[in-house]
């Protein structure tokens, strides 16, 4: 890219950057081979996230939530970090005050190394009571479908924040919190249709933060970003930190 591009322009505010807060969704995860949720992989069984992630759903047909998940975590099991979510951990490390919000549920950031990072929507490794509301990691693969809690026997459910379900109010905070104390936002790979997330580029212009998108195509928030790199997330991402 030529000097002064776009890209150069991200990379100058990176390297003066002393808070940087990054945002993440299903389009960093797509490169490590996980389907997006409103890509043309996005359905399964002819459903759509948004019919089959709510209480009701859960409330009618357990099982077949279940068997979603089922496929979901057997999925994620064979996938790896790609180069971009190492780079994000590497910015990590390089940057006095730094967090990620991850809208994922798959976990990869964490085991590409980020260690500051809330997982606004929950982890698909991490199972809750519905009798006791006992969280504990599960990693089993295939998990037994209608999976039943050690301590009290009822119903397990997947520990995510489903559509309708308010996500964790310390994860609100801290996403509050770092929005409106950055120097830059980083918004990678999120179709932006999907709240609170989707309001959170606003929120941090509302602080006058230098806002950058990195999405395959134009999203509602890239009229209100300073900066829109078009492409994928494992070329672009680690190319913001090579040296200006
Ligand atoms: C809530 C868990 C209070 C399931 C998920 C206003 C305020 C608050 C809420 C609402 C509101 N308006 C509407 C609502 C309700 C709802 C909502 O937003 N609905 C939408 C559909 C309109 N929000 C909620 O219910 C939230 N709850 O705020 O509580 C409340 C309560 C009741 C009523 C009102 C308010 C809870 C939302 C959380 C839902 N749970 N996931 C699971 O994962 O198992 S959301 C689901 O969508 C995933 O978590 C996913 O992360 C998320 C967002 O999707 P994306 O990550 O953006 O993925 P997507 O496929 O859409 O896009 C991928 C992008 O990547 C694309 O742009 C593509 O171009 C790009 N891409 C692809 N490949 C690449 C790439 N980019 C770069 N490189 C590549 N290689
Ligand atoms: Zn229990």
């Amino acid at each position: 890219m030529a000097p002064g591009s776009n890209l150069e322009l991200v990379k100058e505010r990176l390297a003066t950057a002393r808070n940087i807060t990054v945002l993440t969704g299903a389009g960093i995860s797509a490169d490590s081979g996980v389907p997006t949720f409103r890509g043309k992989d996005g359905l399964w069984r002819n459903y759509r996230a948004e019919d089959l992630a709510t209480p009701d759903a859960f409330e009618r047909d357990p099982r077949l939530v279940w068997e979603w998940y089922n496929w979901r975590r057997e999925l994620i099991a064979t996938t790896r970090p790609n180069p971009a979510h190492l780079a994000i951990a590497e910015l990590e490390r390089r940057t006095p005050a730094f967090w990620l919000m991850t809208q994922n549920v798959d976990g990869l950031h964490r085991d590409a190394g980020s260690r500051n990072l809330t997982e606004i929507h929950g982890n698909i490794w991490t199972v809750r009571c519905t009798g006791c509301n006992r969280v504990d990691e599960n990693r089993d693969v295939p998990i037994s479908i209608l999976p039943s809690c050690l301590q009290c026997g009822a119903l397990l459910r997947p520990h995510i924040v489903w559509f309708g379900e308010s996500l964790f109010a310390a994860d609100l905070q801290q996403c509050s919190k770092v929005l409106r104390n950055c120097d830059i936002l980083l918004v990678i790979g999120t179709s932006g249709v999907v709240y609170p997330a989707a309001g959170f580029a606003a929120v941090a212009k509302e602080s006058g933060t230098f806002v950058a998108e990195i999405n395959l195509d134009p999203t509602p928030q890239s009229s209100l970003v300073d900066v829109s790199l078009q492409g994928r997330a494992k070329d672009l991402v680690p190319l913001l930190l090579d040296p200006l």
